[in-house]
């Protein structure tokens, strides 16, 4: 006969070594679980998880405004651009480039208005591998604080065709 149901008291109780392992991993999803919304709260490099609906067309228009109203330079092409402390700052990735620097200033918060052109693609900051989706649709704003002075390189981490490896951009930090 192929298949037979199961003896009756096919179900053994874990127990021993069995019993520990599990009871050694239920714990430690626990602690995951509460170091989720722990991190959320007490973490320094988390998103604040605000963000509104917007056409990829109108967030292009605010970027252009955005540049056109604080351009302070120009770097290999790429508008440099130094938004008021404490104020907005646009950026707008798209197949595959990041647009546009972003010049801010150390110890001043910043609300970082970031989405996507075209399709998703992936924000990460680096060196310091903060990482977030960018997605078309979405204003995604990051409420910034920069600690640290120097160049930032962002990268995208998010495979979004042909030219994905040359989507890079930059944050310029100044003291
Ligand atoms: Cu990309």
């Amino acid at each position: 006969m192929s298949i037979q149901s199961p003896p009756v008291d096919w179900f053994k109780a874990p127990r021993g070594a069995e019993r520990v392992w599990i009871g050694l991993a239920f714990a430690w999803c626990m602690v995951m679980t509460i170091a989720m919304p722990y991190w959320h709260f007490y973490g320094k490099q988390n998103a604040t998880g605000e963000s509104y609906r917007v056409t990829p067309t109108e967030f292009m228009a605010r970027t252009q405004q955005f540049i056109e109203n604080h351009k302070v330079g120009e770097r290999d092409g790429v508008a440099v651009v130094e938004p008021p402390p404490g104020g907005d700052a646009y950026l707008l990735g798209q197949m595959w480039r990041w647009t546009p620097i972003l010049k801010l200033k150390q110890g001043q918060t910043y609300r970082v208005h970031i989405s996507s052109f075209d399709l998703q693609h992936g924000f990460s900051l680096q060196p310091l591998n903060m990482n977030f989706q960018v997605l078309p649709g979405y204003d995604h704003v990051l409420t910034l604080t920069p600690t640290s002075s120097g160049e930032f390189s962002i990268i995208c981490n998010e495979f979004c065709g042909i030219g994905h490896h040359m989507m890079t951009g930059l944050v310029l930090v100044s003291e």
